[in-house]
């Protein structure tokens, strides 16, 4: 059973002295938390630690796609599906699902992650033929067109990334991390660009019936540091890597908000936090915004803004424009040097 280190980020200007860095970015911290499975967590001075314990949590995160993380990032979401839960239908023809992706790089998305397979709670399984030719049209149009945008295709299948990397997708992004097809692993070592390995307890289908952790931080935690190792067993290098807690993925809206609390403990692994939250469930439960997703804008901006407050360096939006200007003031009230971050 792993202890695990949670750095208490802050943003003041006024940095004691001994403050660290958080992996290159606007944040810092002097004090962390000791989470342990026997324990309520405990408060450490960083001054008490070694440098093979803060290594992980300094180091500056490899560049993605050609992106330099040292700003947030944000990864706009086109699903060109039937039935997602918050867009399904708006871009299953391939004309409006151009059209969207267009809009998303205009309103400010630096990625675009394009998935042809519903993951919502209920999901029923799409047959890869079918995920594949709802998505590859797209992404050989935008990349026909000249769209130099990084694109990660959203899939939890081997073929379906091989196709879309074949037709110009970049990142492999698997909410099952890399366990849901026996071939994922091999296939994303081959194909050579960024993995996102996302936590999930179990299938969309019946993942939100009764999802049960022994300590949901921990254990996200624990998954997550499995899915790494065998990732790099498989070949795939650790500087490829980005980790997500999978927000809704097997979750309660308890579970949800001790995970977004508890955030920078995944900085641990010293990886890139991909963190999507957007419209999702919990949103609108605690917002008192009802049923549809796409009212939930509102309570989606203060989530992101408390996952950068976290050190998140990707959030996965619908609402690029929206998350962009948030992003933009967050940055300018963060930076040491405003002027930098316009
Ligand atoms: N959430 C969804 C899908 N893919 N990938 C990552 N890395 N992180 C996430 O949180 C995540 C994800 C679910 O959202 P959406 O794609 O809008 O819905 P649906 O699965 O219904 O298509």
């Amino acid at each position: 059973m792993t202890d695990r280190l949670r750095p208490l980020l802050q943003t003041d200007p006024l940095r004691p002295d001994g403050a660290i860095t958080l992996a290159g970015g606007p944040l810092w911290f002097d004090h962390l938390a000791l989470h342990s499975r026997t324990a309520p967590p405990r408060r450490i001075r960083a001054a008490d630690l070694s440098p093979a314990d803060l290594a992980p949590l300094t180091a500056p995160r490899p560049a993605l796609c050609g992106l330099p993380l040292d700003r947030p990032r944000i990864m706009g979401v086109l699903n060109v599906t039937p039935d997602s839960f918050s867009d399904g239908g708006d871009h299953l023809d391939p004309e409006a699902a151009i059209a969207r992706a267009r809009a998303l790089v205009d309103a400010g998305a630096d990625i675009l992650d394009i998935g042809g397979e519903s993951t919502r709670p209920g999901a029923d399984p799409v047959p890869e033929a079918a995920e594949t030719a709802r998505i590859v049209p797209v992404i050989a149009a935008l990349r026909a067109a000249g769209l130099t945008t990084p694109i990660s295709v959203d899939t939890r299948k081997a073929a379906v990334a091989r196709a879309a990397f074949a037709a110009g997708a970049d990142l492999f992004n698997d909410v099952s991390a890399l366990t849901h097809d026996p071939a994922s692993a091999a296939t994303a070592a081959g194909l050579g660009g960024p993995v996102c390995l996302m936590h999930a307890q179990g299938d969309p289908k019946t993942m939100q019936d009764a999802p049960r952790y022994d300590d949901v931080l921990l254990d996200v935690a624990d998954f997550l540091e499995a899915r790494i190792q065998a990732a790099v067993a498989a070949g795939i290098p650790r500087h490829r890597l980005l980790i997500d807690p999978g927000i809704g993925f097997g979750k309660t809206t308890a579970h949800n908000l001790a995970l977004i609390r508890g955030l920078a403990l995944l900085h641990g692994f010293g990886l890139p936090i991909l963190f999507g939250a957007s419209r999702k469930r919990f949103i609108g439960v605690l917002g008192g915004t009802g049923p549809e997703p796409k009212s939930r804008t509102p309570g989606s901006l203060a989530v992101a803004l408390e996952a950068l407050r976290q050190g998140a360096q990707v959030l996965r939006v619908h609402d690029a424009a929206q998350t962009r200007q948030a992003a933009a003031l967050w940055s300018a009230l963060t930076s040491q040097n405003p002027t930098e971050a316009t």
